[in-house]
Parts: C-alpha cells; sequence; structure tokens
C-alpha cells in the first residue's frame, strides 16, 4: 500500500485506482474536515434511494442501489460539505478582504461553512453581518435602478436543484433578460450544441442499462478514476464481462488500466485489480476529430470492401437509409480526405487507426463516452459531430447496448438546462413559459459566460448575481475577468463556502451562505426534497440529512424566491409560496415542460424517472426529420497552427486539466497521486524527449507565455517540470492556476466554450528561480 506523503514529491504511482488507498484517503478527509461522528451515517445514505444526491458529479446511481456505492471523491465532496468548520462574522471581523486575497486557494477553502449573510464595507475592506431582509432589498434596488434588465448578468453553477433553477430562470425572465452565463458553457457546450444538429437532442442517448449490454466502450478525453469513479465500477463489470474498453486520451490515466474496486471482498483482500482498457490510443491534443474522422474513412473502405467481395456490409445499411439524412456527402468529403493530413492531424499512426477501427466494426453494441478532452477545443462541436457519424455509420444510437454518453460535471448541470438556464432558449420554450405565467418573455439571446466578461470589461453590465460557483477562477483570462468583476456596482455569490470570487467583487458586494445539498432542509415546518437529472437523464429526488451548518442558512430555492418577491413583487406570482412548498415548483416545471407528467408522484418513486429523450428512440428532432450526417474538413487556420508557424517546435500545447485532490476551483488537498504528484499543484508534465529539445530537465522549474495575437502578455508563473508519458508537442498543467494563459476570446467555434485543452504556449526558465540562483 502507498505511503501518506506529507512533503512535495514526485512519485510514479505503480499501483492499481481505487483499493486500499482510495479507503485510506476516505478516512484521512473525515478526520481532516472534522466531519461530525452522527454526519458519518451521511455517507451512507448517498445515492441511496431516499438519501441524497452525491453532489459531486453527474455520473447516474444504480436503480434502488442497496450497497453503499464506495466513492473516494464523492466523500470529500459530502466530507467539504459536512465539515464542521466555520467562516462565521468574527472570522471576517478578522479579515480583511485584502489579507484574505493573499491566500491561497487551497486556504481559503480550509475555512469551512460560510454561517451568516455578509455585505461588504469599502471602508474597513470587511465583510460585515446584513440581515436576509436587507440583502434582499439591497439586490432589488441595484436591479430596479438599472437603465436596461440586459446589465445584469444571473450565473448558475450545475448544483443547485431543479427548484431553485427553475425559480431562478423564471425570475430572471419576467425580470427582462436572457443573461444565463453558467458552467456548462465553459463544460459540455459543445455537446449540447453538438448533438442537435446530428441527433436532435443536446444530450446523451444512453442509459445504465445500456452500459450493461454493450459489448465495445470507447473512452474519450475523460479521467473516470477522479472525476466519475462509480463509473470505473461499471467500467470493471462490463471488463469483466469481457467488454472491449479502448481509452482515447493523450495521458494513459490509471483508473482505466487497472482498478481495485473497494466493493470488492475479493480484491481487497487479495490486493488484486480489474484490468480496464485493452487498448490505449493517445492522439495529441485535439487529435480525436483527425483519429475519428480516420476510423470513419477507414470503415468506409472496409465496408466497400465488403461489397466487392461480397460480404455482409460493415455499415448499418438499412439504418442509413432509414433514418439518417447526409450520408453520400459525408461519404465523398470521407473519400477524398486524404490519409496523411488526418494522422499528421491525430498524432497517431495508421496502425493506431487500424486498430481502433477493427475494434469498432468488430462490435455489435458500441458506446461512445466523453468528458472534457473532446469538449475544450476551438473543433469540438465538428469532433462531437464527427463522432455521432461514426456511430450512425453502424446504427449504434437508439438501439440497446449502444449510443452516444456525454459524461457531465457537476450533479446537476443537465438538469438546470432542461429547466431553463440557457441563453439561447428556443422559441417553444419561451411562449410556453409566457403562456403558463402570463408575461412576455425576453425573445433575444442572453450573454453566456465568455460574453458576459466581455461586456463587463466594456461597462455594460453592472450587476452580477451567482447561484453558485466561483465565477472569477472558473473563467479564463484571470486578469482580465477579476477586472470585470470589479468594475461591477454589485456583485453576489450564493455559496456555501468562501472562495476567491468573493474577494474580487463589485463597489456593492454580498455573500450569501447556502443550505447544501447534504443538508435537512425544513420549509414551513416540512423536509424539502429537490430534484436533479443525471447524464443519463434520470430525474430523482434529494433529502438532506445533516444538520444545518449554520442556523442562519438559507436554501437556494428560499433565497432565489427572495430575490424575486424583492425585486418584482408578488401581484403575479407567489414567489414565496413556492419557497415554502417545493411540490408547486414541481408543478409549475409540470406545466411547462414535456415529460415531466406527474412529476411529484414520479419522483418518489425510488430511482425517480428516465426523462424521455427522443433519439434514444430514434426520433429525430432535426430540421431534416432525420439523423444528420455532418461533414467536416480538418482545420487548417487555428491558433495553435499559427504560433506553430511563428515557433516551430518551441511552441506546446496546454491541456489544463484536474488534480485528484481538487473539485474544480475547490482545492481540497494538494495530491495528484495516480499521476505521482505529492504535496503541489504547479507542476507540468512534458514529454522527456521535449524536455530534452527545450533544454531543461525534469525538476527545473519554468514560466509559460501564451501566444496569442491581441497584444497582451499572458503569463503563468513557477512551475516544476515533471517528465511524463504524454505526445511530444503537448504538456498539461493543473487548473485554475493556468486559466491567466487562456486568452477571453479563445473559444471553440459555435460553442463559445474556452479551449482549456489547447492554448498555445511557450516555456522559458523560471525569472524567480533564476533570481534566487543568482
Ligand atoms: N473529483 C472531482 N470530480 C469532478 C470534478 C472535479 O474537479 N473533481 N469536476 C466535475 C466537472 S464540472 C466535470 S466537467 C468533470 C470533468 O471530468 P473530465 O472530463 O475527466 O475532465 P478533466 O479532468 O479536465 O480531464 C480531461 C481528460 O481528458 C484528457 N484530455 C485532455 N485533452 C484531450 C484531448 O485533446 N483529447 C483526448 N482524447 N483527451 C484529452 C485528459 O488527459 C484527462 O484525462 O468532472 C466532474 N467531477
Ligand atoms: N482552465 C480550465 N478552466 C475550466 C475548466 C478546465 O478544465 N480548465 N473546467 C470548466 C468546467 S468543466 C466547469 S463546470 C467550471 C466550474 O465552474 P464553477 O461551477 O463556477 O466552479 P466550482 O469550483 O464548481 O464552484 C465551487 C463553489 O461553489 C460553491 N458551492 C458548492 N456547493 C454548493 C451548493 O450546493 N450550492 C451553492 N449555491 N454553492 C455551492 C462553493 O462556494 C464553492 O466554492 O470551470 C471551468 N473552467
Ligand atoms: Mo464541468
Amino acid at each position: 500500500m502507498e505511503k501518506l506523503k506529507s512533503k512535495a514529491s514526485i512519485e510514479p504511482y505503480h499501483h492499481a485506482a481505487g483499493g486500499w488507498g482510495a479507503v485510506k484517503y476516505v478516512a484521512i478527509n473525515l478526520i481532516k474536515e472534522k466531519v461530525a461522528g452522527g454526519n458519518y451515517r451521511t455517507l451512507f445514505k448517498q445515492n441511496q434511494p431516499e438519501g441524497f444526491d452525491c453532489p459531486g458529479c453527474a455520473w447516474p446511481d444504480r436503480e434502488h442501489a442497496s450497497t453503499f456505492e464506495f466513492c473516494e471523491n464523492g466523500v470529500k465532496a459530502v466530507a467539504a460539505e459536512a465539515t464542521t468548520k466555520r467562516v462565521t462574522p468574527a472570522f471576517f471581523e478578522a479579515n480583511t478582504v485584502a489579507t484574505l486575497m493573499a491566500q491561497s486557494d487551497y486556504e481559503l477553502e480550509q475555512h469551512g461553512r460560510l454561517t451568516d449573510p455578509m455585505v461588504y464595507d469599502a471602508q474597513t475592506d470587511k465583510y460585515v453581518p446584513i440581515s436576509w431582509d436587507h440583502a434582499f432589498k439591497l439586490i432589488a434596488s441595484h436591479l430596479n435602478k438599472l437603465d436596461n434588465p440586459a446589465r445584469a448578468a444571473f450565473y448558475t453553477s450545475g448544483r443547485a436543484g431543479n427548484e431553485a433553477a427553475f425559480v431562478y430562470q423564471l425570475f430572471v425572465r419576467m425580470f427582462g433578460t436572457n443573461n444565463f452565463p453558467d458552467c456548462s458553457n465553459m463544460c459540455h457546450e459543445a455537446t449540447s450544441r453538438g448533438l442537435p444538429a446530428t441527433v436532435g437532442v443536446g444530450k446523451g442517448t444512453v442509459t445504465l442499462h445500456d452500459f450493461e449490454q454493450a459489448d465495445t466502450l470507447l473512452i474519450f478525453g475523460q479521467n473516470p478514476a477522479t472525476n466519475h469513479p462509480r463509473m470505473l465500477g461499471e467500467l470493471r463489470e462490463a471488463s469483466k464481462r469481457g467488454a472491449v474498453i479502448v481509452s482515447i486520451n493523450p495521458l494513459r490515466e490509471r483508473g482505466l488500466e487497472r482498478f481495485t474496486d473497494p466493493q470488492s471482498m475479493l480484491e481487497m483482500l487479495t490486493m488484486s485489480s480489474t484490468k480496464i482498457a485493452s487498448t490505449f490510443i493517445q492522439p495529441k491534443l485535439g487529435g480525436d476529430f483527425a483519429l475519428i474522422k480516420g476510423v470513419a474513412k477507414r470503415t468506409l473502405e472496409l465496408d466497400d470492401e465488403a461489397i466487392a467481395q461480397g460480404r455482409e456490409r460493415v455499415l448499418d445499411a438499412d439504418f442509413i437509409a432509414q433514418h439518417t439524412h447526409g450520408f453520400d456527402a459525408f461519404a465523398d468529403d470521407l473519400r477524398m480526405q486524404d490519409w496523411q493530413e488526418l494522422i499528421d492531424e491525430a498524432g497517431v499512426s495508421r496502425e493506431h487507426i487500424e486498430t481502433l477501427t477493427r475494434i469498432y466494426v468488430n462490435g455489435k453494441r458500441v458506446i461512445a463516452t466523453w468528458g472534457m478532452g473532446i469538449t475544450q477545443h476551438k473543433h469540438s462541436v465538428q469532433t462531437v459531430h464527427m463522432l455521432s457519424n461514426l456511430l450512425m455509420m453502424r446504427g449504434n444510437i437508439g438501439r440497446e447496448g449502444a449510443g452516444l454518453c456525454p459524461v457531465r460535471g457537476h450533479s446537476n448541470v443537465q438538469g438546470n438546462r432542461t429547466v431553463g438556464i440557457e441563453e439561447q432558449p428556443s422559441q417553444e420554450f419561451l411562449d410556453r413559459l409566457g403562456k403558463a405565467f402570463n408575461f412576455e418573455p425576453p425573445r433575444e439571446h442572453g450573454l453566456d459566460v465568455v460574453e458576459t466578461v466581455q461586456e463587463m470589461l466594456e461597462g455594460h453590465v453592472k450587476v452580477f448575481i451567482g447561484l453558485g460557483g466561483n465565477f472569477v477562477m472558473a473563467t479564463p483570462d484571470t486578469p482580465r475577468t477579476f477586472d470585470a468583476l470589479r468594475s461591477c456596482d454589485l456583485t453576489v455569490h450564493i455559496t456555501t463556502k468562501l472562495n476567491r470570487s468573493h474577494l474580487i467583487h463589485g463597489k456593492d458586494a454580498l455573500i450569501l451562505p447556502t443550505l447544501g445539498r447534504t443538508e435537512i432542509d425544513v420549509q414551513n415546518g416540512v423536509p424539502q426534497g429537490v430534484t436533479v437529472e443525471d447524464s443519463m437523464s434520470m430525474v430523482h429526488i434529494s433529502y438532506g440529512m445533516n444538520k444545518p451548518a449554520s442556523k442562519n442558512l438559507m436554501s437556494e430555492t428560499a433565497i432565489v424566491a427572495n430575490i424575486a418577491h424583492a425585486t418584482l413583487g408578488s401581484d403575479k406570482i407567489d414567489w414565496l409560496g413556492y419557497a415554502s412548498d417545493y411540490d408547486r415548483i414541481r408543478d409549475a416545471i409540470e406545466s411547462v415542460l414535456d415529460g415531466f407528467e406527474n412529476y411529484n408522484e414520479r419522483i418518489a418513486q425510488p430511482g425517480g424517472f428516465h426523462l424521455r429523450v427522443a433519439s434514444r428512440e430514434r426520433e429525430w428532432l432535426t430540421d431534416t426529420g432525420k439523423a444528420n450526417f455532418i461533414p467536416h474538413k480538418v482545420q487548417r487556420d487555428t491558433p495553435i497552427r499559427r504560433a506553430k508557424q511563428l515557433h516551430g517546435d518551441q511552441l506546446m500545447t496546454l491541456m489544463t486539466t484536474r488534480s485528484h485532490d481538487q473539485y474544480n476551483t475547490t482545492i481540497y488537498a494538494l495530491d495528484d497521486r495516480y499521476r505521482g504528484v505529492f504535496g503541489q499543484r504547479r507542476v507540468v508534465f512534458i514529454n522527456p524527449e521535449d524536455i530534452e529539445m527545450l533544454g531543461f530537465k525534469a525538476g527545473d522549474w519554468v514560466d509559460m507565455s501564451t501566444v496569442w495575437d491581441d497584444g497582451i502578455e499572458r503569463r503563468a508563473n513557477r512551475f516544476l517540470i515533471v517528465a511524463y508519458d504524454i505526445p511530444r508537442g503537448c504538456i498539461g498543467a493543473y487548473y485554475p492556476e493556468t486559466n491567466p494563459l487562456v486568452p477571453l476570446h479563445s473559444t471553440g467555434d459555435i460553442c463559445n466554450t474556452p479551449t482549456s485543452k489547447s492554448i498555445p504556449v511557450l516555456l522559458t526558465r523560471s525569472q524567480e528561480e533564476m533570481a534566487l540562483a543568482a
């Protein structure tokens, strides 16, 4: 068993993922967070039919789960919320904002749960207590004095339940804007914008049942051992029954190599493990598009050969004829495509493309899953299209055991979008909302995350309200985002824990502390549950079990309802009535959205219900009424290519990713043990040959700067070089430390997602280290 490391070190990890290491870290987390004894039982209620939905990730739960689904990072998320540490008014009295700014994100997180509503006092540079009532009035007065509702932006991070999110979007639309920047804009937007064009719905088409039936699983750009640990349990089962699993990832992530399931007594006692992926394909960053196109091209060639030899077709000709549109143009484009261009762009050999094609065409039931490795590039929407094309070629959509499986991040990010957190709402949704609530919703599109920052910088957006999240650290171009938020007249954060977004504030600023998902939410004497939708469109209810962290917390739903009441009054809508009984909100959702019929009854069933996804049933809600094949060319004029022309081999493409001990911007601890990093975060993973080519050694310190064409210098300094198995020309480092390197306008086509996985950078010897040495 590996030892506990406290000092900073780099020590390659040779064990399977999971196992006793995971159990040990669970214990460490409970102790570190000083989780009260009584709250341990909470962990056993996680993802149980009568318990709460884990706030960790959006991976679905097994229906009627009878055993405690063990998840180290789920425990971290729960322990972080159930911590006994508190950020009280006395804490704020003792610390100015300036002194807190000097602390790291890790230190800020460690202070614990926020207990009371606070308002910024410029004279003392401190947050001071404010009553809830005054806080709501302050927000209302700012909002009501804006000359245009579009001067306010309403952010959502994907943890809020459907009830809070629905009331939020209703309030904001009645107020008069569609300005809903949300975490999706930085996350799976390429999926949400890409899939409607091919299959008609921006969601995945599979359920856990399909996962059990699949014979082939292609895992693109995802690190489940860290980010969706419960997915590893499903992959382990798949591997044991003989399914072929392929990891397509520049890194060989440990969890996809071997996994010891802490729930398997045998594996734990014998210290054995299960092999997960049988094949690892390591494209260069952003190379997936060309790789997938290569597999599609080869699949077509195999079909041509089969026809010529009178063998069984490789393509699903019936599916293509009956269900799709645009196949001929797509096939023409594949035939014209030059092989060498694909190989160069993918960064893998022709043999690898052949291997992946053979696996793909041998599969009778293929599921492709994907995460941020696919969605955070310039051509991410095109890659999502190409992946749909590939699955459609063999009818792998809308069939048992097969389909598209985007794996979402935040536990309710998909539900938030379903109930209306969307800056580009459909006219149909607005019509129904307007009709149900007797008002004329704003029709013009609102601002997404990047546009919100830009509009703040230009002085157009003056009020920011955040329902959860840590906007300033999650967004790109950190110094510019800081300027943007500081130019606001009012910033409001509805949050559970202290984070840097509270410290980068507007002239007026509020911190509104809220109940977490694990806490008992009583309204009007009745415990309330909130509903969430996971990555596979299962909607279910979640009840908190723990005593609230403070008597002075309000639920997210109640806070939003009170802001609405203070701002708009309750003539048209009984906002506070909604807050007093969440059943009423669910009735309202039912009245506006299809698929929520008998919402309150159906969520009372254990496991909840599946929200219909039309593409899963081969109903295609596209412009052609069919699933569309969409051809795309390899992009030739990209920021990375332009930067390469200027700097040759010196130019590196940087991906920003998560360590094992963080939840997005929340830093729980400083290890990334599966990648062998301990006690530190400022590291950069580089191929050993590149380290030498650049004239460095592993263990040297370097600064990074972005190659961009707007004259702005973007730097992140002092990263330790770690030699790593990563394709040449590609490097990796953690977010949020690297967000200063991501230009605000470096975004994906169509989806406008920051290109967090492909930033052109140069490395130079660390100035600070050189000064120290001199
Ligand atoms: N414990 C924990 N759980 C989480 C989170 C967390 O921070 N901590 N965050 C939540 C959220 S919001 C999200 S969105 C998800 C994120 O979960 P993931 O989608 O796993 O996100 P990342 O950690 O950014 O890792 C992306 C993976 O993609 C690979 N990759 C990078 N670039 C490329 C590429 O060009 N091609 C391919 N094929 N692969 C590439 C990286 O090597 C890495 O393995 O997890 C959710 N769950
Ligand atoms: N460079 C780079 N940037 C990225 C990414 C990347 O891979 N690379 N990933 C992007 C992705 S995928 C995402 S989703 C975003 C994440 O962006 P966000 O969702 O904005 O960030 P989080 O770190 O998840 O938010 C953490 C904060 O949420 C609050 N919080 C926690 N639980 C609750 C709750 O139950 N209710 C409420 N109201 N508040 C709560 C706490 O105060 C905590 O500090 O970051 C994006 N930014
Ligand atoms: Mo995310």
